[in-house]
């Protein structure tokens, strides 16, 4: 089915993402979920074909891919593997608050290391600040010319690969959300450490860690944006990321639907292959509704943000949660459909419905956005 009018360009750049990501990353799924891996290798070769730096605008010596040529290509790496892009894009993720709040110079930096293959990473999340944010317990002390920042981050994704990270700290607690400051601290920083990897449930190429400061003495000119701005910064990075980070669940579903149709025209029951069923036909039938209805949600949000420049935060999360639920919903069909070989490690889908369940926690829960609705809705 095509769905939307992609320009000729689009339409090489999904060509080539998707013959990268069937040469060299499915050959490596399998082992690598096992084992709880990111594919480090497979990731070398994705900077060196200029996937890693095409969302670097071009004056920065990148290729300046828009937000929806970004979701297509990450969109056919994330049928092959979510873990994988969702991990090797945190760059992106990573730039946001400096998108927002930083200084051209900042930017120019962060860029340019990024163009060296280095990742970044977006440290929010604590031990006891998930969906409480501005709970956030990470200090930074003003020392002179420097900061000094002492706490630790977990669940952060590509934690333990990343060379950046935007790190969300707090001058004063007693002053909550207006107390947290963002600031842009190195890897190579004294004090820094990567704490344990997360042994999760799906999404298991991703890597996810704890980020350790002990102690780290940063300059002040790598603070984002003013004292005190942190906690609207992450707002606004997640507002963005919300939405066309969604591109992970539309790759999981669009691969569990083909999984689903495969297995159902080739498996007979009852002297008929099991997809001449009306009862199956529905179930595939609203999985196809909901995902092509996510898809254009999604593509929408992408559009929205390449013509205005603008995140919206309704929208955002008006998309991560309905993209996130069909997800989960199509993944669990899906095992359904394939019955007992669903439920198989032999086959693909358990897989898929593991790697789903995270984008309804992750990003904040789909409590928490329902949350973020409602309270648009009553303003
Ligand atoms: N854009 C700009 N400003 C925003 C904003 C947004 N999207 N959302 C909130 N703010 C502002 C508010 O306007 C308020 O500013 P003022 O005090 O000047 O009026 C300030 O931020 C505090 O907002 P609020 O009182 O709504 O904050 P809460 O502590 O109640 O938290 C939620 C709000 C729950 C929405 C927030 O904590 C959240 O998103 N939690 C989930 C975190 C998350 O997604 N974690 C995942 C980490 S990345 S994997």
């Amino acid at each position: 089915m095509q769905d939307f009018i992609l320009t000729d360009e689009q339409q090489d750049l999904v060509a080539f993402a998707k013959d990268f990501a069937e040469k060299e990353l499915k050959p490596v799924v399998a082992e690598c979920d096992r084992k709880g891996e990111f594919p480090m290798e497979v990731y070398k070769k994705f900077y060196e074909a200029g996937f890693s730096t095409m969302f670097v605008p071009e004056k920065y010596g990148g290729t300046g891919a828009s937000s929806m040529d970004l979701v297509l290509i990450n969109e056919q790496f994330a049928k092959v593997d979510a873990g994988f892009i969702v991990s090797a894009t945190t760059a992106e993720f990573g730039v946001t608050p400096l998108r927002i709040a930083g200084t051209e110079e900042q930017v120019a930096y962060y860029m340019d290391r990024v163009m060296q293959g280095q990742l970044g990473a977006f440290c929010l999340t604590e031990p006891g600040a998930g969906s409480d944010a501005a709970a956030t317990r990470t200090t930074a002390v003003r020392d002179g010319d420097d900061y000094i920042i002492d706490g630790r981050k977990c669940f952060i994704t590509s934690g333990g690969i990343a060379d950046m990270y935007t790190v969300f700290a707090t001058l004063d607690r007693s002053k909550g959300a207006k107390g947290i400051t963002c600031f842009l601290v190195e890897r190579e920083r004294e004090g820094v450490s990567v704490g344990k990897d997360e042994d999760k449930m799906g999404l298991r190429l991703s890597n996810t860690a704890d980020v350790v400061f002990d102690n780290v003495r940063i300059p002040a000119k790598n603070r984002i944006g003013a004292e005190g701005e942190g906690f609207k910064i992450a707002m606004k990075s997640l507002d963005r990321s919300r939405g066309v980070n969604s591109y992970g669940c539309l790759g999981i579903a669009e691969h569990a639907i083909e999984e689903a149709v495969a297995y159902a025209k080739q498996r007979v029951t009852f002297g008929h292959p099991i997809i001449k069923n009306q009862g199956l036909q529905w179930m595939l039938a609203d999985m196809q509704i909901q995902c092509t209805a996510a898809r254009s949600l999604l593509y929408r949000c992408a559009e929205m943000i390449d013509k205005t420049g603008k995140y919206d935060t309704e929208l955002g999360s008006i998309t991560k949660t309905f993209v996130s639920d069909m997800c989960m919903k199509v993944t669990t069909d899906a095992v359904q459909i394939l019955g007992g070989y669903g439920y198989s490690r032999e086959y693909p889908v358990e897989k898929l419905m593991r790697d789903a369940k995270i984008f309804q926690i992750f990003e904040g829960t789909n409590q928490i956005q329902r949350m973020v609705i409602g309270g648009q809705m009553s303003r």
